[in-house]
């Protein structure tokens, strides 16, 4: 507030100074800019008048969590995938640090889109670890611009999360709105499989072939779910700046269950309204707005439907609140939906780390596999395991999964059709193969089902699902 008055005054004296009252006049006053980490966007510049603004950031190459379980060497901008959000107004003069921290590897530096000027700074601004530089740009444009790094090679700096978001808001700043936050999308590649435990390289031939394992919100699969959803109430607006980093795929940004009242597509500044789903290119962003009228969980995908439930670009927002039956009558979102991010990812993280140590128990097990079941077998053989009569065989009290414990592995990986006799009740369907389930994941869950429900089995580990795995024929070119 107090740097406003004074910013007023000042140029109040260079306009009386001056005779002139164009906002062109030339400002002395400065402003160290303050750079959030997603998902938190930094306040409205409040100012109306032009400044010269004092941008730094540094690169940082951190090994992180990119899924439970499995990491990461991340290359950052301010520690973060996407990096630190950086907010100004249109017509100030931005002096732009960028640094590279000492411990670093590689050389980086910066290309803004929303500098004019050939580059958009990527030629002054390349800096070797140990080192600063530093530029000046005019931010000419209003707009919501994607920064990345642009050394060479220049696809790997970009998947290995150097990108994030530079608003330059226009001169009356854009509407208030109750919540505003950061949400950027990037494609990932490892050398391991989507979930493959332990650390992943980089794996360049996938990137070149548009392959991506993982796909994912602000870097990490678990960035924006349970604890870490987005939050907001009933009554309330939300606006979501939406970045696409890349670097090769291109979103179709959708909330389910919601209709965006707003779209600054493409980043400009024309507004479409009552959109369902919205295009964000690589290396491209929008500004999103919705008003939440009913409470529940909000699920943010790319449509590309596959990468949602596949890949991990899934995202919640968590609205609280009364009931509105006038606008909807339903139940909160279901496990369809949610996926395994219905359930909490603690035990899942807590059996893991015990494995590592050897001394992974039965009891942490059934409790990791729980989590997972939920949102994964669920859907079709119910919670309570009972399965749906005559068309889903219960797992609850089954003589048939009791039976032979190498058969449940096999028929969780590779499915399971033609008739079955459960319990003396014939069924005969089709049981989709879930081989998408790492050697853990499907050990806990079948170690749950074997133990819940009035069953009393043994434990399964990831050794025997290995095993079946490997000893499985599969069509060439299938997964797993
Ligand atoms: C899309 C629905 C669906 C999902 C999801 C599903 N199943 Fe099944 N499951 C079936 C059907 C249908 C059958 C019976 C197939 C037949 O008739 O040949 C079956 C059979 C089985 C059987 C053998 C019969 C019995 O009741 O003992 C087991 C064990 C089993 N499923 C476990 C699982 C587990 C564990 C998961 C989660 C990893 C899972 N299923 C996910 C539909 C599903
Ligand atoms: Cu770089």
């Amino acid at each position: 507030m107090q740097r406003k008055n004074l910013g007023t005054v000042l140029t109040m004296i260079a306009c009386l100074i001056f005779g002139n009252l164009s906002f062109a006049a030339p400002t002395t006053e400065t402003v160290h800019a303050t750079l959030t980490s997603p998902p938190f966007v930094p306040e409205a510049t409040h100012r109306d008048h032009a400044v010269k603004v004092i941008v730094e950031l540094e690169v940082r190459e951190l090994e992180k969590e990119i899924s439970e379980g499995v990491s990461y060497t991340f290359w950052t901008f301010g520690g973060t995938v996407p990096g630190s959000f950086i907010r100004v107004r249109q017509g100030d003069t931005v002096e732009f640090h960028l640094k590279n921290h000492p411990d670093n590897k590689m050389p980086h530096n910066i290309d803004l889109h929303g500098v004019t000027g050939p580059g958009g700074g990527a030629a002054s601004s390349f800096t070797a670890p140990g080192h600063e530089s530093q530029f000046t740009f005019k931010a000419l444009n209003a707009g919501i611009y994607v920064y990345h790094c642009a050394t060479a090679p220049v696809g790997m700096h970009v998947a290995n999360g150097m990108y994030g978001l530079l608003l330059v808001e226009p001169p009356e700043g854009l509407p208030a709105v109750d919540h505003e936050y950061y949400v950027m999308q990037g494609d990932f590649y490892t050398v391991g499989k989507y979930r493959e435990h332990g650390h992943q390289d980089f794996d360049m031939q996938k990137a070149i072939d548009e392959r991506p394992t993982y796909v994912l919100f602000n870097g990490s699969e678990g960035a924006l779910v349970g604890d870490h959803a987005l939050k907001a109430k009933v009554g309330e607006t939300v606006r979501l700046f939406v970045g696409n980093g890349g670097p090769n795929l291109v979103s179709s940004f959708h909330v389910i269950g919601e209709i965006f009242d707003k779209v600054r597509y493409e980043g400009g500044v024309h507004e479409q309204e009552n959109v369902q789903t919205t295009l964000i290119p690589a290396g491209g962003a929008a500004i999103v707005q919705f008003h939440l009228d009913v409470p529940g969980s909000y699920v943010m995908v790319d449509h590309s439907i596959f990468r949602a439930f596949n890949k991990g670009a899934l995202a919640i927002l968590k609205a609280e609140g009364p009931e509105d039956k006038n606008i909807y009558s339903g139940k909160e979102v279901d496990s369809v939906y949610l996926g395994d991010k219905a359930a909490s990812a603690a035990p899942v993280e807590e059996a893991r780390a015990a494995q590592a140590t050897g001394k992974l128990t039965i009891q942490q097990q059934i409790k990791a596999g729980e989590a997972r079941f939920a949102g994964t077998c669920s859907v079709c053989h119910q919670n309570n395991g009972a399965g749906l009569a005559g068309v889903f065989p219960p797992l609850a009290g089954s003589d048939y999964l009791m039976a032979d414990r190498l058969r449940s592995i096999n028929i969780v990986l590779n499915g399971l059709s033609g008739q079955v006799t459960v319990n003396g009740n014939t069924y005969n369907s089709v049981m989709p193969p879930m081989s998408q389930l790492n050697d853990d994941e499907l050990a806990n869950i079948l170690t749950y089902v074997r133990n819940s429900w009035g069953n009393k089995g043994d434990s399964v580990n990831a050794a025997d699902v290995k095993q079946v795995r490997e000893s499985t024929k599969r069509p060439q070119g299938a997964a797993h």
